[in-house]
């Protein structure tokens, strides 16, 4: 495989430099055993994956790197030289702080759409589900959870939600969402109505970032961005606010219709990491966000006669095991296994030994088709918004759904017959987890109240609350940042909770197990003995970041304070996506200070750096904080924790 020599990176070139990018070993791309061994094997087999293209790709665009290049418009693309020597406005007349700003909010927008998307996807199949209950029709989906249901209508404030038969809660219910993206008045979103609290609310209308509609916001930033529309830097970012609390309450309305569609998760046990791929198995990788395909997968993975085929072609079994986020929804509610995080999805193929990666969308690589074009494994496509060439593609619809998993199953046990053992490398690696825990969980672990948790932040038992999420991302090494910044954390008494992509790498390194009860400091570790539960809590996906801020909302409301006056803090440590953007920015919207391990492309306009690193938390108490080094990123964390303590009159 072509190997990566010393390069030139194009800012260093304008200031004469040269910098020569090494090649790194596996051991340096990521700390998670199993990837390092499935990198070297995929070596063998000259398989390219991610680790290998990011290498290929240095230097990477300097001023990409700095948010200094556009091509927004076709007088374009432009680049603004850092150095004041080139070029210091775009064609257009954009000068670096309007072509900064406009980017981060198209990472806003671009976040916000995925959410949306989702969301609406969720709510069509809820509102033909109900629709069908209604009229006694057989529909692949219904109602699993009313007690969830009544628990939505009451904070929406639907009249007698705990007697109103439930078809009619969730006809409400479905109007009340469908609303908040199609609304075309200036009123509030509904979900924000319900789910924000008093001191926040207050502050977002102060700042006139109170969000109207899912899609209008959204929309609206694509217009402000379009050449020759919002050119003010500020004006640009404070509307980034306001479509990412849209996206945040898009989020919250997956999450909840989700619950309702298939269960509130509890605790579950499981594994994550490729080792849990079988030998002897139909291997089946779920792999995406969107839990309505793959849940219905699982489900029909453990019938009878999804079985019996399976062994009639000489499997032992069917196994299904997930990446991503879509992994994280199996797993919270079936106990599927996790196979890995974003970095993970083309190791699996790799493996040989997977007869289907099924996908839905978001953070699924094209390059997987390739991979799985080197064995027998089929890649199916089933969303019609996310084709990849080369894949299978069998579409979801919600009337097809039990159709669309029986074909799925059929390909990939058909498939078994086909896999070549010879090429089968499945590294030995796995780890325990428990998952599971929703906040209605978490309150009954409590005892039906969050005072237990709360007294134990009053007394310094827990010293303070730390939400880490987000993704992979190969320019820093695999799970290093998110499993250092969380031991680091839990062994000084602070408890973490996390979706997404460090929920699995923290699944991997063992920290989500009552055995990780030891890495925790002393004060800590009592409560966790008491409450049986690991140091690290897995919450869910990433639109479950939901979950975090509704257990922020209840603990602010419990202790009478504003979100911004708590001892918590947000962590992106290996931030990728535009959904990580978004997710970041209305969590300090909400008033949690966020840091990010990698550095955003910001950095080419010194007022964007500063509004989003400093001058915000005059706004909305809280900012951005930017820390590669996890150690000092930690240090950071506790100090802020330390001086809320002491605001709020607590013991150190
Ligand atoms: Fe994607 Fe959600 Fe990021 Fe992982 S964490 S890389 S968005 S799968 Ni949300």
């Amino acid at each position: 495989m072509p190997r990566v020599g010393p390069r030139f990176c194009t800012v260093s070139l304008l200031r004469g430099e040269t910098v020569a990018f090494p090649i790194r070993k596996p051991e340096e791309k990521t700390v998670d055993k199993a990837a390092q061994l499935m990198i070297r094997r995929a070596e063998e087999l000259g398989i390219e994956t991610v680790y290998h293209r990011y290498e290929r790709m240095q230097p990477q665009c300097g001023f990409g790197l700095l948010g200094l290049c556009c091509w927004l418009c076709m007088m374009g693309p432009c680049r603004i030289d850092p150095f004041g020597v080139g070029p210091s406005k775009g064609v257009c007349g954009a000068n670096s702080d309007t072509m900064v700003a406009r980017r981060v909010l198209l990472h806003i927008a671009n976040g916000e759409a995925a959410h949306g998307e989702h969301a609406f996807h969720v709510l069509e199949t809820f509102k033909t589900a109900v629709e069908h209950s209604s009229k006694n029709l057989p529909f692949p989906y219904r109602i699993a959870d009313e007690k969830k249901l009544r628990a939505i209508a009451r904070k929406l404030g639907i009249p007698d939600a705990d007697t109103r038969p439930v078809l009619d809660l969730a006809i409400e219910v479905a109007k009340i969402v469908e609303e908040d993206f199609v609304r075309t008045t200036e009123e509030p979103l509904n979900l924000l109505k319900a789910y924000s609290i008093e001191k926040r609310k207050r502050t977002f209308e102060r700042l006139g970032i109170v969000p109207r509609s899912i899609w209008r916001e959204g929309f609206e930033s694509l217009h402000r961005i379009h050449v020759g529309v919002d050119a003010d830097y500020r004006s640009l970012l404070i509307h980034g606010l306001r479509t990412a609390l849209a996206d945040c309450y898009a989020m919250a309305a997956a999450t909840e219709l989700q619950d309702v569609l298939f269960g509130t998760p509890r605790p579950v046990e499981s594994y994550a990491n490729l080792g849990v791929l079988k030998q002897d198995e139909v291997n089946i990788v779920v792999h995406g966000h969107n839990p309505l395909l793959s849940m219905k997968v699982v489900e029909l993975a453990r019938s009878e006669e999804m079985l019996s085929l399976a062994k009639s072609v000489g499997a032992k079994g069917i196994n299904v095991c997930g990446i991503c986020c879509t992994a994280n929804e199996v797993l919270m509610r079936m106990g599927v296994p996790l196979a890995g995080n974003l970095l993970h999805q083309e190791l699996a193929l790799a493996t040989g030994a997977v007869e289907a990666m099924v996908v839905d969308y978001q953070c699924v690589m094209p390059s997987l088709a390739d991979i799985a074009g080197c064995f027998h494994t089929k890649l199916i496509t089933t969303m019609p918004v996310a084709r990849i060439p080369g894949a299978v593609h069998i579409e979801w619809k919600a009337e097809r759904a039990d159709e669309v998993a029986r074909e799925v199953l059929r390909l990939a046990i058909e498939g078994f017959r086909a896999r070549n053992r010879e090429r089968v490398f499945i590294p030995d690696v796995k780890s325990k987890v428990i998952a599971g825990f929703s906040v209605e969980v978490i309150l009954e672990a409590l005892g039906g109240t969050l005072a237990p948790l709360v007294e134990a932040v009053k007394r310094g038992d827990i010293r303070g609350i730390v939400g880490i999420v987000g993704c992979n991302n190969p320019k820093v090494p695999q799970d290093r940042g998110h499993v250092e910044l969380a031991r680091e954390l839990i062994s000084n008494d602070v408890l973490v909770v996390g979706t997404g992509c460090w929920a699995i790498a923290a699944a991997k390194a063992g920290l989500m197990t009552l055995e990780a009860q030891s890495m925790a400091g002393m004060r800590l570790r009592k409560v966790l003995e008491v409450l049986k539960i690991p140091p690290c809590l897995h919450m869910g996906s990433c639109v479950d970041n939901s979950r975090i801020l509704a257990a922020l909302n209840a603990i602010a409301d419990a202790l009478g304070v504003d979100i911004p006056d708590l001892p918590v803090f947000g962590s992106a440590p290996e931030a990728m996506s535009s959904k990580a953007v978004s997710i970041g920015t209305w969590f300090v919207a909400h008033g949690v200070n966020v840091h990010l391990g990698v550095v955003p492309p910001v950095l080419g306009s010194e007022v964007v750096t500063k509004l989003l690193t400093e001058d915000i938390a005059g706004l909305v108490g809280a900012r951005f904080v930017v820390e590669p080094d996890m150690k000092k990123a930690a240090e950071i964390i506790l100090e802020h924790i330390d001086q809320k303590r002491k605001a709020l009159g607590l013991p150190a």
